[in-house]
């Protein structure tokens, strides 16, 4: 029995508390500032971006790299003497091939998969993904 009127001293207490703050006044303008409203209706078109591959310790990083159509990609030589060749080592495709001396740029404008390695090192793979 004691037990039972603990409980329900608990729950009177509780559904206090709840109801405490209701009906109590505050003051508007004073809690809350809103954020300014977004609007969708002003959004520029998306500019296109540089994405930057560096190649070092005998790989590229990122190795990988998802961009949109019109943007570019920057390979830049950490260290070594390395090239970004198209294609794979067992099958270069001839889009581009060169030496990664000063930054190579490609700008890439159609959405496919370009694989890409370095002539010097095989092992040394990457893709450049345009959904
Ligand atoms: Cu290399």
């Amino acid at each position: 029995m004691h037990e039972v009127k603990r409980a329900s001293a608990v729950v009177a207490y509780l559904l206090t508390a709840c109801t405490a703050g209701v009906g109590v006044p505050t003051s508007e303008g004073t809690t809350t500032s809103q954020p300014p409203a977004l609007t969708t209706s002003t959004l520029a078109p998306i500019p296109p971006t540089t994405v930057t591959i560096t190649a070092t310790n005998f790989a590229f990083s990122p190795a990988t790299v998802t961009i949109g159509a019109g943007d570019t990609v920057h390979w830049v030589l950490g260290e070594g003497s390395h090239t970004t060749t198209s294609g794979t080592p067992a099958a270069p495709d001839g889009q581009w091939d060169q030496i990664i001396a000063s930054p190579v740029t490609i700008t890439f404008n159609q959405a496919g998969q370009f694989p890409f390695f370095c002539r010097f090192h095989p092992s040394m793979q990457g893709m450049v993904v345009v959904p």
